[in-house]
């Protein structure tokens, strides 16, 4: 058998099949752990083929869904797919596919959104049921079984462990020299956890390999199909000056000596402010850059393309098409350079804390006193999910927060007198950054971090009335946090009835 040949079990060769049959196995009711992480790694031929055969049952008057458990968010393929025959009953831990949000949101779809680096606890102490199938995307598999994970790690390992039944995809779009990048170390599940021996982004602790009880897989399944992200917006003025802000503040921070000259290892969320940031860094007089971070974006693609960046350490990649292309042509680029590790590893604690992550996360709005709200608009309707936001700004040296000032044209001011919903507590948020300019809270009591907010960080539009808010608030008896409760969610209120908060 040829080496370059991308099933080289015999065994497991014999066991290829269309991916139909593949997705016969699954049944009314099973919970279905898939690979996939923001858009990367996942499986795209099973996940399609049970929709149609979800619809045949539905067409016929029988129900059927599944509850879904990933890494993080897939694709249209999958979750998109299930999301149009209503397909998941159950959904976690994150998701920014449009028509699963869609369903979320209708309450077809029981929702729980959650830390990244939480959800693999949470199974194994059986909040979340018994994982009777897993579908897991794989770039290739050895001769022995054991398998080469694709551009997602997740939480692979342990949906592979857990479940009856494994189905693997072999994906030939991806490409075969991943092979090494991956970093499986698995979180014991007795106490006290072993230590997580990392001490810096480029350590390497494990296995370049998944394993599996061979007996489990009932099918193989070969596919040709890209990861499918949507291309980054280009960087706007707003995103531009974002980032503008925070080179100034690390360059400040470094020669104050807080930092030192080759910064501290950097996380970045998604989305197009965090991804607009990064591109600044790889413009900006930086050298020898590490991240720890979940995903790595174009941006940190480019940068690890040169010197830049030497070492970044992740659990997926979430590519524009153009660069996932590049990617695949030049990996030679970036074997050394990058780790792939489970999502429990790449977003845990006790490592970011240990090594001093700088986090820089998006939020959808802030309030005054420095709560950020990451998931719900308008305090019900979900967006994305917390993702790994929390697992970092909980645990960084330096947490900041992103965001441009207004949303909708200027009829929201992403800058509140109350979040309706608090995703990371005032406690978690150090720096607050919008296009305005740049609030460090670092220190500060309520009134001060309320009075730099509204300085630093508002719309001229919307900064009077938050002056205002303020000294109703400070008539407040009590003042240590002066929040004046007929009005605080007023704003919302507004937008909800007329369509602005002006
Ligand atoms: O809506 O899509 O309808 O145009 O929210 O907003 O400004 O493009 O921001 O792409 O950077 O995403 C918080 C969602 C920001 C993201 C969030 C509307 C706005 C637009 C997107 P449209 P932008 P970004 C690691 C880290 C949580 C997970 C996380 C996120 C859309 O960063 O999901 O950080 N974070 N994970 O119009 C109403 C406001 C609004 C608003 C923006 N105040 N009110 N709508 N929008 N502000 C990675 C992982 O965890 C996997």
């Amino acid at each position: 058998m040829k080496y370059n040949e991308r099933i080289r079990h015999l065994g497991l060769k014999r066991k290829l099949c269309s991916a139909e049959q593949a997705a016969a196995w699954i049944k009314p009711g099973d919970v279905v752990g898939t690979s996939g992480f923001t858009g990367s790694g996942y499986p795209k031929a099973v996940p399609q083929a049970l929709a149609k055969r979800i619809k045949e049952f539905h067409d016929k008057g029988d129900s059927f869904q599944i509850k879904l458990l990933t890494g993080a968010s897939t694709g249209p393929e999958l979750d998109g797919a299930l999301a149009d025959v209503n397909g998941v009953s159950y959904r976690a831990p994150f998701n920014s596919d449009p028509k699963m949000r869609k369903r979320i949101n209708e309450g077809d779809t029981q929702y729980l959104d959650t830390h990244l680096s939480g959800l693999s606890p949470l199974y194994r102490c059986g909040a979340l049921g018994q994982m009777d199938v897993a579908i897991i995307e794989v770039s290739s598999i050895n001769a022995d079984g054991s398998l080469v994970a694709s551009t997602a790690v997740g939480n692979n390992q342990l949906w592979l462990n857990s479940a009856k039944k494994v189905i693997i995809e072999v994906n030939s779009w991806q490409c075969a020299e991943l092979e090494g990048m991956h970093d499986i170390w698995e979180v014991t599940s007795s106490f006290p956890h072993k230590i997580i021996p990392i001490s810096d982004p480029s350590n390497r602790i494990g296995s370049p390999y998944m394993t599996v009880d061979l007996e489990k897989i009932v099918a193989v399944v070969e596919t040709h199909s890209a990861d499918r992200n949507a291309p980054f917006t280009a960087s706007d003025e707003n995103a531009r000056s974002i980032a503008g802000h925070i080179m100034e503040f690390f360059k400040y921070e470094i020669k104050k000596g807080h930092i030192p000259y080759h910064m501290l290892p950097i996380q970045s969320g998604i989305g197009n402010v965090a991804n607009a940031v990064i591109e600044a860094l790889s413009e900006g007089d930086f050298y020898d850059l590490k991240a720890y971070t979940e995903v790595i974006q174009d941006g940190m693609l480019a940068m690890l393309a040169t010197d830049k960046m030497i070492a970044a350490s992740a659990t997926s990649f979430s590519l524009s098409p153009e660069k996932a292309r590049y990617f695949n042509e030049n990996i030679q680029l970036f074997r050394k350079k990058v780790v792939l590790r489970p999502q429990e590893i790449s977003n845990h604690p006790e490592i970011i804390r240990r090594i001093g992550c700088i986090a820089m996360n998006g939020a959808i709005e802030v309030d005054i006193f420095g709560n950020v709200n990451s998931t719900h608009i308008m305090g019900s309707k979900m967006m994305n999910g917390i993702g790994g936001s929390g697992d970092y700004a909980r645990n960084a040296y330096i947490s900041i927060f992103m965001t441009p000032s207004l949303a909708k044209e200027g009829k929201i001011s992403s800058v509140v007198p109350m979040v309706p919903r608090v995703d990371h507590i005032s406690q978690d948020v150090q720096i607050i950054v919008t296009e305005r300019g740049l609030a460090d809270l670092r220190g500060l009591s309520p009134k001060e971090r309320a009075k730099l907010i509204i300085q630093n960080c508002a719309h001229p539009i919307y900064k009077p009335l938050l002056q205002e808010y303020y000294q109703l608030g400070l008539q407040n008896p009590s003042i240590q946090t002066p929040l004046f409760l007929k009005e605080a969610l007023s704003w919302h209120d507004k937008f909800v009835e007329t369509g602005s908060m002006a």
